[in-house]
């Protein structure tokens, strides 16, 4: 259970971290982007070896419901590297899932610390989510220094890969937009459920319980990559450990319809796609997929004025077929058939 005073609460946060701006500075020099499959190849190899040489501290049975910490590995015989749970049949497990971007195919791991109970968002939703997040980055190494005079021989240093944390927020008081944070977050929230629902105190606190939570380990591609933000170096692969307490669903194009609902193939994930790419999202493959395109079927009628019954906007499950029938599937075809004007 993890119960938060949802009133009078700090909050700790700093919105430079979810904020784009940069500076203007007009005498800056333009220094180019590095490559991205150079720079995903440098990323995954230090997520790959965090992931190795850095563990969960499990001190609670309930550890969910707490905060993860994450430690370097001192004893690997009683502390298991974040790597073993890949693929684990019980929790924790490490996941990993491949996002199309820039070109490339970012491979992205996330460990799943509890599924959750309750609903999932979809990628164009928004998220009441506690976090914390760490970016990863090495020291330099040193060479051996032979001994001479008085001094005596250095051995040489490797670099060691550490993480620093540059964010904690324990305590959200509004919901973050997926559309609107780094695209890492919008790739694994929605492989996450909420929880129970959620019991309002007497004394103004909010109880969450089974929420998911969970680890996130982005490379800088999938986060703020060349541009850095607020303490985060450029080009830094983040860690964000998370846990996803509600959900609020978007409705984007304003028709009435919530994204959700405008997922036609289910996945939970809709994307604008290159010109020419068949989106399996887009009913009339006008290239504008449902959840932003007004018109979702192209006969020029507006969704929004197709569910509108008698001057009210009708909820979309309560919409009539064609027949005047209540469809119990969903899908929009079946009300929005141009065939019904
Ligand atoms: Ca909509
Ligand atoms: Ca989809
Ligand atoms: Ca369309
Ligand atoms: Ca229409």
């Amino acid at each position: 259970m993890n119960k938060f005073r949802y009133y009078f609460i700090l909050i700790i946060t700093s919105l430079a971290l979810f904020s784009c701006s940069k500076d203007d500075n007009n005498s800056i020099e333009e220094v180019p982007l590095r490559d991205f499959q150079e720079q995903f190849t440098t990323d995954s190899i230090a997520i790959k070896e965090y992931l190795e040489t850095y563990y969960i501290d499990i001190e609670d049975p309930n550890f969910a419901d707490n905060d993860v910490i994450i430690k370097k590995i001192t004893n690997s015989t009683t502390q298991p590297s974040i790597m073993s749970y890949l693929n684990n049949s019980t929790f924790p497990k490490l996941l990993k899932k491949n996002v199309e971007l820039h070109g490339i195919t970012y491979e992205l791991y996330y460990l799943v610390l509890r599924e959750g109970t309750g609903e999932k968002p979809c990628n164009v939703d928004e998220v009441l989510t506690s976090y914390k997040g760490e970016y990863l980055y090495r020291t330099v190494a040193k060479d051996a220094v032979p001994a001479s005079g008085d001094t005596p021989a250095q051995p040489a240093v490797p670099s060691e890969l550490l993480a620093n944390q540059f964010e904690e927020l324990k305590y959200p008081q509004s919901f973050f937009d997926l559309t609107g944070v780094v695209t890492g977050w919008s790739e694994v929230f929605p492989e996450f459920k909420t929880g129970d629902t959620p019991v309002s105190n007497a004394d103004g606190t909010v109880s969450y319980s089974n929420f998911g939570a969970g680890v996130m380990f982005l490379p800088s591609g999938l986060a703020y990559y060349s541009s850095g933000q607020g303490s985060i170096p450029s080009y830094s692969p983040l860690v964000f450990s998370f846990k996803l307490y509600a959900v609020k669903r978007s409705d984007l194009d304003n028709d009435g319809i919530p994204s959700y609902l405008e997922d036609v193939d289910g996945d939970n994930y809709m994307r604008r796609l290159a010109t020419g790419v068949e989106n399996p999202d887009d009913s009339d493959g006008d290239g504008i997929p449902n959840y932003l395109d007004i018109d979702d079927d192209g006969d020029k009628f507006t969704t929004r004025s197709e569910i509108t019954i008698n001057g009210v906007v009708t909820p979309f499950a309560s919409i009539p077929d064609c027949s005047g029938n209540i469809p119990t599937d969903t899908s929009k075809k079946k009300h929005l058939d141009s065939a019904c004007h």
